[in-house]
């Protein structure tokens, strides 16, 4: 305690005697012990408890607070940025806190968070974020590695897809709870860190985003998404992982439940979509190769029974585009696709599949060159090998996943 308190007076000398640290603390002269002199917009730190004393704004990451260093004992975040504060320097130590945003009212005392007073007088770095993973780590996308090797030289058609980068090794495209799409390439480097690419932001708009190879006849993978108007947008793909600016596909498909980019279920060599629509009709709109569709052809209805859809590519050898989908009761199914559009009988998966976590499908991701399935399960994402006869081998852990609302990957 002797340490603490020889701080505070070194922080009120300093406030008195250096004219320079005025642009470092925004100190009131008659500072009352108020939230809202903290600026709407703002994440505001202060010296004392309940909004006490001086008062500084945290408007980027600091890894060093310098004379503020074990002073802070209250904050509010009237901010859009998610924080994390930190007992020792460079946002580490043994005990943090989350400071969630907009935080306009409520418990902000570090005496009254942690254990023993680990917190109050104790945080020596705060790191900022655009969302609580950021805020936690340091950088906003997931950790996704692949394989250390690529998939095998000449798949076929049916198989080339979840591959944005055109390497040979499977991606995923993650939107973050910001809105950003990050791609990320499935490599890591020496140190086993990853690299998320920005695409870019504002994809918090769309309320669909799915891909499944190449669409509009460039042999490089596309996304499709759906804003909230009902639109259908396809965004043909660089082939370097990026996406060229969008093409309008047509309007009305607010109609869907769900859509699914599910490769060619038609036999005609061009990649198709599925579409659930709010009544439970499976529909197959057929990929006109450039990026368009044909006439919708219905597959079947009840599929509302399914709480889950995902296009896993040919998951039983047979040269066609499968689906697979969840049930209520948590058993996967695999649909396998007869070449015309529809499904034949369908197969039980092994395992059980928790309904509130997602199933995700992006072709190979272990470098054997037969589709695999993803999935969740309290904040880990594993890997379920295909065989490549319609079944799945045990999970392998992957990548700590990151459960925010709005967090979407494909
Ligand atoms: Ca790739
Ligand atoms: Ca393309
Ligand atoms: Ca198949
Ligand atoms: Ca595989």
């Amino acid at each position: 305690m002797k340490r603490t308190t020889g701080l505070r007076r070194a922080l009120a000398a300093a406030v008195t005697t250096a004219a320079s640290l005025a642009t470092l603390l925004t100190a009131a002269p008659t500072a009352s012990a108020d939230a809202s002199r903290c600026p709407q917009g703002s994440f505001c730190v202060f010296q004392y408890a309940q909004f006490g004393g001086q008062m500084k704004i945290i408007s980027s990451s600091q890894s060093t607070l310098g004379v503020w260093d074990n002073t802070i004992s209250s904050y509010i975040n009237r901010s859009d940025k998610w924080a994390v504060a930190h007992t020792d320097a460079g946002y580490s130590g043994n005990s943090s806190i989350q400071i969630d945003p907009r935080q306009e009212y409520g418990n902000d005392d570090l005496g009254w968070h942690g254990y023993e007073g680990e917190l109050d007088n104790k945080i020596s770095s705060i790191r900022l974020g655009s969302t609580s993973w950021e805020a936690d780590y340091g950088y906003g996308w997931m950790d996704w590695t692949s394989m250390d090797h690529p998939r095998p030289a000449g798949l076929p058609a049916v198989s080339r897809f979840g591959d944005m980068n055109n390497d040979g090794i499977a991606d995923l495209l993650e939107r973050a709870d910001d809105g950003k799409l990050w791609l990320l390439n499935g490599r890591h480097d020496a140190e086993w860190r990853t690299k998320g690419l920005l695409i870019g932001g504002g994809w918090n708009a769309m309320t669909q985003l799915v891909r499944h190879g190449d669409h509009n006849g460039d042999g490089t993978e596309d996304v499709y998404a759906r804003d909230r108007s009902g639109v259908l947008w396809l965004y043909p793909g660089t082939g370097r992982g990026g996406l060229k600016p969008r093409l309008k596909v047509g309007g009305g498909w607010n109609s869907m439940r769900e859509i699914e980019a599910a490769g060619d279920l038609t036999g005609d060599g061009r990649r198709d979509l599925l579409a659930r629509d709010t009544a439970g009709v499976l529909w197959t709109y057929p990929g006109t190769g450039r990026g368009g569709f044909g006439a919708r052809k219905k597959v079947g209805g009840g599929w509302n029974a399914m709480n889950a859809l995902a296009a896993p590519g040919d998951m039983n050898g047979d040269g066609r585009s499968d689906l697979v989908a969840r049930d209520g009761s948590r058993t996967l199914w695999l649909y396998p696709g007869n070449g015309r559009g529809t499904f034949g009988s369908r197969v039980r998966m092994p395992y059980a599949w928790p309904s509130n976590e997602p199933v995700l499908a992006t072709g190979d991701v272990t470098g054997d060159g037969r589709p695999d399935l993803m999935r969740t399960i309290q904040g880990q994402l594993y890997v379920y090998p295909g065989t490549g006869r319609g079944g799945v081998s045990g999970p392998e852990a992957n990548m700590g996943w990151d459960n925010a609302p709005r967090v979407l990957v494909f």
